[in-house]
């Protein structure tokens, strides 16, 4: 997006900065170990599984994978999803690409499950990988099944349901949601196709149990893996703020009206919260008994930024950026 000139030459001017300051924030209790049992039951399923699609965020196409579905479910063939390719910056796509084959990751597709791109391209993708591997167990069967796994909220649910719009011209059979945790339980096998049969596994998102660094918890939360209220709002707008700062997306300088980049939260929340009416009544205590106060209400302001981010309105954005760019998490967890 376009700076007003006056904005634009007062964020060329702007030192921004050139890490957050990450002190002091617990990072371990954003990530609940209760998910161990939801990958105790998907490896319980695996004898039956061909292939396993792995769901994981566009916007953070090399950080935030859960390393365990490699060790537990490492053995079959994988095709690597990268959806909501409509809220990513793209434009570095080859070198992701390169990154991640360097990985070992050489099936990749980016998707929109709400428009339904790219989605055509699975099954036959799924078709040739299974084609080309040996099937254990299960070389008599023609039906093929298909387990979809990764970390909360990228979107498994909604692939399902695009590749039966796709293929079966049918509706929802998984249900979706905006926040995480919606898939509770290993479901039962829905179909997607005819020609092959193939039936997929949904599966409640399952995130690492512990987290590389900080920052890679930060990008996750942004990206909606865990519950906002875990991290706490203002930090995680904080880090949004930083990051579009950094990555000179300035997108929120115009959708909030606000007179310039700036890169203090506590000033951005400020103009946001008085721009969209989201005051607050506080009592004051003083000498002379307690006054009424009108204050900005950051933690509303915080919210809003979020949720703006998040519907793609601040424009495309790619957060492992910094990781294409050869910086490494300033801090790592213990
Ligand atoms: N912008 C955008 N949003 C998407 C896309 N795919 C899914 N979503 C939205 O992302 C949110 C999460 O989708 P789900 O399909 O429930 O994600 P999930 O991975 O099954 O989530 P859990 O079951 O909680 O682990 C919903 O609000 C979807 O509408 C996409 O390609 N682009
Ligand atoms: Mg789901």
């Amino acid at each position: 997006m376009r700076l007003a000139p006056r904005a634009l030459c007062s964020a060329a001017q702007a030192a921004w900065r050139e890490n957050f300051l990450l002190s002091g924030r617990d990072v371990a209790r954003w990530f609940p170990g209760h998910m161990a049992k939801g990958l105790k039951k998907m490896k319980s399923s695996l004898k039956l599984v061909d292939c396993i699609i792995e769901v994981h965020d566009a916007r953070i196409p090399l950080s935030g994978r859960n390393p365990l579905f490699q060790e537990t479910l490492g053995l079959k063939p994988h095709l690597l999803v990268l959806n909501k390719m409509d809220l990513a910056d793209l434009t570095e796509q080859q070198k992701i690409m390169q990154r991640l084959e360097g990985e070992g990751l050489k099936n990749v597709i980016f998707t929109n499950c709400l428009k339904d791109e790219n989605v055509k391209q699975i099954i036959p993708m799924v078709t040739e990988l299974i084609g080309s591997s040996p099937r254990y167990h299960r070389g008599e069967n023609l039906e093929y099944c298909i387990m979809v796994i990764g970390v909360p909220n990228v979107g498994k649910s909604s692939l399902i349901n695009s590749l039966r719009r796709q293929h079966l011209r049918k509706g929802k059979a998984a249900r979706v949601g905006g926040e995480p945790g919606i898939t509770r339980a290993v479901m039962s096998r829905i179909q997607v196709s005819e020609r092959p049969l193939m039936f997929l596994l949904d599966t409640p998102g399952v995130l690492a149990p512990r987290i590389e660094s900080v920052e890679t918890g930060l990008k996750l939360a942004l990206c909606g893996t865990v519950l906002d209220h875990l991290v706490g709002e203002e930090t995680m707008a904080d880090y949004l703020l930083f990051t579009l700062n950094r990555h000179r997306r300035f997108g929120y300088v115009q959708h909030y009206g606000l007179g310039s980049a700036c890169d203090s939260i506590e000033r951005v929340l400020k103009s946001v919260a008085v721009k969209l009416g989201k005051t607050q009544k506080v009592k004051v205590f003083t000498g002379t008994g307690d006054v009424n106060v009108i204050q900005p209400d950051y933690s509303a302001a915080a919210r809003d930024f979020l949720h703006t981010f998040r519907r793609g309105l601040l424009g495309p954005v790619m957060l492992d950026l910094d990781i294409l760019r050869g910086h490494t998490p300033a801090e790592t967890v213990p």
